[in-house]
């Protein structure tokens, strides 16, 4: 076992037997929810992903460990430290690791992690992106960056509705990342189905998906693939509304002089209170179908593996050196 990482023993028994995995991440427990609303969110996640039939790998930092795969008293641990426990993101791991602290793992610590581990799928509710006003501000989530880099498949509702989408999907494009649509041809909202944006391209099952992953990572083309699910209809808000409410927190935020890693975890506080919990329940069910989804995803990638590389192409030419 490595020094700082290890493997709860269920999930390590799945990825040695290639059978589906997906991770989940901390910091929306941690950072994004209220407690006890964010333990109960943790369980229902693990449990939606095991009742697909895939095995759910919880990410975090404890005792200066990266755990993958968490036991009941972990995620409590996690869901009651609330901001004393740290948000950790790429820049911040070897710190909380030579600190023995305990941490929640943004979207990029958590990529991290997952491919440390050998995990190919992770579940999340939104991804961090470009910042609107990043222009002036440089506020852009090591989250994009992570996912140029780390091959791991994301599977989110979008970025965070706070952010600047068209500046997001940019740096996604020029990172060489690809942005899937579920069943979809624009890039969800996170609280809306729909931003109205194109995605890179529509799938339109999880096997379609998986076929990309494998695709992409047999090349040796090496990072992520976005994968993104819209939001169940019956949870959407309105995009107007949303809208309405995220000037008012933004105008909040920077009255009151918050910046850095801080702003997330402000903002979705702020959301919540003036949607009077709307948005709470909107990022519940929208995880909980990215979860589902997520592991459905990981099934058809790992039959992909078990079954070894398709066929190549008879008419396929020869590269030649
Ligand atoms: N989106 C949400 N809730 C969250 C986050 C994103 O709706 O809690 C978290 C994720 O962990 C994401 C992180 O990786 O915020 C991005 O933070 P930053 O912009 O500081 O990189
Ligand atoms: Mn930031």
């Amino acid at each position: 076992m490595h020094e700082y990482l290890s493997i709860a023993p269920d999930v390590a028994a799945a990825l040695a037997a290639r059978r589906p995995v997906v991770a989940l991440e901390s910091t929306v427990i941690a950072h994004g929810m209220p407690h006890p609303r964010n333990l109960e969110t943790a369980r229902a996640l693990e449990a939606l992903v095991r009742e697909e039939g895939a095995v759910p790998a919880t990410v975090a930092v404890l005792d200066g460990r990266i755990r993958v795969g968490l036991d009941d008293e972990d995620l409590q641990r996690l869901a009651a430290g609330g901001h004393a426990v740290r948000k950790l993101s790429r820049r911040d791991l070897p710190v909380a690791l030579a600190a023995r602290a305990d941490g929640a793992t943004t979207v990029a610590a958590t990529m991290i992690a997952a491919r440390l581990a050998g995990i190919a799928v992770f579940a999340t509710g939104g991804i961090g992106g470009v910042h609107r006003g990043a222009e002036t501000s440089y506020d852009v989530s090591a989250d994009l960056d992570e996912l140029a880099r780390t091959d791991v498949c994301v599977v989110c509702a979008g970025a965070k509705a706070v952010l600047d989408l068209p500046k997001t999907l940019e740096y996604l494009e020029t990172r060489g990342v690809p942005v899937l649509g579920l069943g979809t041809g624009t890039f969800p909202a996170f609280y809306a189905r729909s931003s109205g944006l194109p995605v890179s391209h529509r799938c339109d099952s999880p096997d379609e998906v998986a076929r990309v992953l494998h695709a992409k990572w047999r090349l040796g083309l090496g990072g992520g693939v976005l994968a993104t699910v819209p939001i169940p209809a019956e949870a959407a808000i309105d995009a107007e509304e949303t809208e309405a409410a995220i000037a008012r927190a933004l105008a909040d935020a920077q009255s009151e002089g918050v910046v850095g890693a801080a702003v997330t975890p402000y903002l979705l506080a702020r959301l919540e209170d003036i949607t009077q919990g709307r948005s709470l329940e909107a990022n519940v069910a929208l995880i909980a179908n990215n979860a589902r989804t997520a592991a459905r995803i990981a099934a058809a990638y790992a039959g992909l593996q078990r079954d070894g590389a398709l066929p190549p192409r008879p008419s396929a030419p020869r590269v030649r050196a």
